[in-house]
């Protein structure tokens, strides 16, 4: 078949690559002009490990064009983002799935699939295909009819891990919800093409739900981890050795305390449950406050730190939302950075061998971007911001002259250290 990826951000261009190296065609569809123009000449605009490699050769042999005008298709694939209103009540936002949407019943005729692979509210799905309705009254729509429908759509979502993309979206496997079943069959064979994974055919609405319900979980979970952090903090406890023994219980599993929960689908995916029942979601409402509480309880702990010991050079490690990968967006690493920067201005470094220079917030804060090592050799505080592989590795003996305040246990022997950030520590 004929596809049309409409989104080229970090899922809908590695699907479009995988689907065109499935050998179906594809047209990439992208609002912005830079984006499209990057993508026919062969590169791409986010880093994502071998991505770079598949697409310039479905770019070199035919298989991958891109466009900022839709074209006729037989499946159309929707992976456009949707964020949250910023209106103080998280409200999710589909306006473009909705113009996506508007934008495919314009070329849309029998015989066609629409997936929607971006997390969306549930009912998104049957509200898209009611917009189409009223768009095209030509067209018999599934759910709309008691005859065979004209089209098909399902709802599909993606659950690959930055960093490992192309590997999950391979074989992963795949919660595959159809208005009704016979979509959800259509859906399916289009799947097959390119997923090794299983692939399990639902309704639109609990794969809807499915998507938010993960995110949910990991989030609820890690405030698990979070919470106990702080609770350690209290207690003059090391939480890390707490966890490691809680874990050799058989069925205990609890994740790993950091300096929040960032990136566009844990931090934002539960307000969209909130949202839909916000009377049953006190859990996840809660889940979602003690990560970005746990954000603030950093910043408080680094900055005694940092007032206990005048005029000693502090430098931040880590920018990145998680480890070992270049994506700063929504990442409470960076926001703890800049407030230590506004805070203590040129005393603060900040390390990140993932940037080529420091984000907008830090111009005017005197903060300057540095090397692990220039850090190791002039900081006398030191706090982990990151666990990226390069701070990790770092000796002992590199960093001992240094007080640690290590937000990822990634240092075991800076452990009892990390957890009592506020006494002063044996340098
Ligand atoms: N984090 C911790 N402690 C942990 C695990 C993670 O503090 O034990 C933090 C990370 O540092 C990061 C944030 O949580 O700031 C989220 O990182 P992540 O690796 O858990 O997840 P993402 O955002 O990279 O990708 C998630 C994945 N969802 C689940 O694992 C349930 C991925 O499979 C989804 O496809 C993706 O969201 C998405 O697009 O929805």
């Amino acid at each position: 078949p004929q596809v049309c990826v409409i989104g080229l951000g970090y899922i809908g261009l590695p699907t479009a690559a995988i689907i065109a190296r499935a050998n179906c065609p594809v047209t990439g569809i992208d609002v912005t002009e830079s984006v499209v123009e990057t993508i026919n000449r062969g590169e791409i605009h986010i880093e994502e490990v071998d991505l770079d490699g598949l697409v310039r050769g479905v770019v070199q042999r035919g298989m991958l064009k891109a466009s900022t005008q839709i074209v006729p298709a037989d499946v159309f694939v929707i992976a456009v983002p949707t964020p949250f209103e910023k209106d103080g009540h998280h409200t999710p936002d589909t306006s473009y799935v909705m113009s996506a949407a508007t934008e495919v019943a314009g070329v849309l005729k029998k015989g066609d699939t629409i997936i929607l692979e971006s997390t969306s509210p549930v009912g998104t799905t049957e509200a898209m295909r009611d917009l189409i309705s009223g768009l095209r009254p030509d067209l018999k729509l599934p759910g709309k009819t008691d005859e065979t429908p004209d089209v098909a759509i399902a709802y599909c979502p993606e659950r690959v891990l930055p960093g490992k993309i192309l590997e999950e979206l391979t074989h992963n496997d795949r919660s595959i919800g159809g208005i009704t079943p016979r979509c959800a069959r259509k859906a399916l064979a289009f799947y097959k093409r390119f997923v090794r994974g299983t692939c399990v055919t639902t309704d639109a609405r609990s794969a809807e739900m499915t998507k938010l319900v993960e995110n949910a979980y990991r989030d609820v979970n890690i405030a698990f981890a979070n919470e106990l952090s702080m609770i350690a903090d209290e207690m003059d406890l090391d939480v890390w050795e707490v966890i490691k023994l809680a874990n050799r219980h058989p069925r205990v599993n609890i994740l790993q305390p950091g300096p929040g929960v960032g990136g566009h689908c844990i931090a934002v995916d539960p307000y969209f449950i909130i949202h839909g029942a916000p009377e049953h979601s006190p859990l996840i409402r809660t889940g979602r406050e003690v990560n970005d509480g746990k954000m603030h309880h950093v910043v408080e702990q680094a900055t005694k730190l940092i007032e206990d010991n005048p005029g000693m050079p502090v430098a931040c490690l880590g920018l990145a939302f998680k480890a070992n990968i270049d994506d700063f967006r929504e990442s409470p690493a960076r926001f703890v950075a800049a407030k230590i920067a506004r805070k203590f201005g040129d005393r603060v470094k900040i390390v990140e061998p993932y940037a080529a220079q420091l984000p907008r917030e830090f111009d005017s804060t005197g903060a300057e971007l540095v090397d692990i090592d220039f850090a190791l050799e002039n900081c006398g505080i030191l706090i982990v911001l990151v666990d990226h592989d390069i701070f990790k590795v770092v000796p002992a003996e590199e960093r001992q002259h240094a007080m640690v305040y290590d937000t990822r246990g990634i240092w075991p022997d800076a452990q009892m250290k990390q957890s009592r950030p506020g006494l002063r520590l044996a340098s």
